[in-house]
């Protein structure tokens, strides 16, 4: 379809949703200001820049797949980054692990990493408009070798967590400085246990203890917003895991900080979706890990399916866009890596879109009551609306080819770039 036949689809669109009452120019406007943060990992595998070559070591994280170009260095994965971007309507954000500072080939362990090490990420972010979010790198290092990192009973092996974190705040305050705008800081460990323990609370107590100390430092909410992100279970914690849930709910509430919720790290027939409305109330902001799990807490990527639809018609009648960041997170090296950002960054997008494209006064008049049937047609037939034109249009109108023709680029990219690394 060339551009005078996408404008045409589009003008028959829009009449259809303003014959629902529906404004699309509205609904991509609001579109265009919501940023996801993209993550890093994906480009390689999550193997970071560290000189020492660690695997992933205490992580449960496994990658799977050996498509060619995985990122070697920081201009590599900076370079397909970009070509991602390219490929993804909107202003978007970069997501980043500690394991990703540029160390100058020297042996930083993780208790000393400074904000020196990030200044290339921020030179490279600034003139493309690109803000940044850290993570601290509690996992593939031989102090996490055991499975326990924070919620470590060792003192000396907990201390060295606590300072890892405590020195990946400090980067993330002087990049939230830096960028003029706050940098989300997210804090997942893989503590607990493959086999049936018999000390959950001391675990949890330790665990305790090291995010209070951690969270001693006091930064300007401008510049830092910690998150927690709990898990149900993960490879090697199948028995245990110290940050559940419960238990970073109740630490964000009585300590103000946000959790993160992970797609991948509940029940299967736990929706996400249905958590916002329940915790925001409570919570100035939270934070999304969006993935998609195939059968456990695989890191798929995100496709448009009914739990990423549900999720973002959550965000969108939340009304509270502005509190719920949204990042990505999915590690596949069975695909071409670019390829699968971009997919997965545009599934998300459409997602949202389909949602700010609902009659949200008509749907709320029909809530509740004896309007069930009414209602349940109008969202079926809601899904039969040409929500597809409008993401069409809105990629042309940002200079990023519609449908799936993005594929060709990526395809380019991985014949010119990737395949030859
Ligand atoms: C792990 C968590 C965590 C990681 C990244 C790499 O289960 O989802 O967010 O995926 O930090
Ligand atoms: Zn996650």
């Amino acid at each position: 379809m060339d551009h005078a036949a996408v404008e045409r689809t589009y003008a028959a669109a829009r009449d259809e949703y303003a014959g629902r009452g529906v404004d699309t120019e509205a609904a991509l406007a609001r579109l265009l200001a919501i940023s996801l943060s993209l993550h890093c990992w994906q480009g390689d595998d999550l193997a970071g820049f560290e000189k020492r070559a660690a695997g992933l070591a205490g992580s449960g994280l496994q990658v799977t797949g050996c498509a060619p170009g995985r990122a070697r260095d920081v201009d590599e994965l900076r370079a397909d980054m970009a070509q991602a971007f390219a490929l993804i309507p909107g202003r978007h954000r970069v997501n980043l692990h500690a394991m990703y500072g540029e160390f100058g080939g020297r042996a930083v362990d993780r208790d000393a990493i400074e904000p020196e090490h990030f200044r290339g990420w921020q030179e490279w972010a600034r003139p493309r408009g690109l803000k940044i979010d850290l993570n601290p790198t509690c996992f593939a290092h031989p102090r996490a070798a055991s499975g326990y990192t924070l919620a470590s009973r060792e003192s000396g092996v907990r201390r060295f967590w606590v300072d890892h974190v405590k020195c990946c705040r400090k980067v993330a305050a002087s990049i939230g400085r830096e960028q003029q705008a706050p940098c989300l800081h997210n804090l997942w460990v893989p503590d607990g246990s493959k086999d049936v323990g018999a000390d959950r609370w001391g675990a949890r107590a330790a665990l305790l203890k090291s995010l209070d100390e951690i969270f001693e430092v006091e930064y300007s909410p401008q510049q830092v917003k910690d998150a927690l992100e709990s898990k149900l279970f993960g490879l090697g914690s199948e028995s245990f895991v110290a940050g559940s849930h419960e238990f970073y709910l109740g630490y964000a509430l009585t300590r103000k900080k946000m959790v993160c919720f992970d797609l991948g790290h509940f029940h299967p027939t736990e929706s996400v979706a249905d958590k916002l409305s329940a915790v925001l109330p409570f919570t100035g902001e939270v934070l999304l890990h969006v993935s998609r799990g195939v059968r456990w807490d695989s890191d798929h990527v995100v496709l448009l399916n009914d739990e990423v639809r549900d999720l973002a018609a959550e965000i969108v009648r939340s009304q509270a866009l502005d509190r719920i960041h949204i990042a990505l997170d999915y590690f596949d090296a069975s695909f071409n890596r670019v390829g699968a950002w971009v997919l997965g960054a545009r599934a998300m997008l459409k997602g949202l879109l389909i949602a700010l494209l609902e009659p949200r006064d008509r749907l709320r008049e029909l809530d509740g009551g004896p309007k069930t049937l009414a209602r349940l047609s109008l969202l079926e037939e809601l899904k039969a609306l040409p929500f597809g034109a409008v993401w069409d249009f809105h990629c042309l109108k940002n200079g990023v080819p519609p449908s799936d023709k993005w594929l060709r680029e990526v395809d380019a990219y991985e014949r010119r770039v990737l395949s030859r690394r």
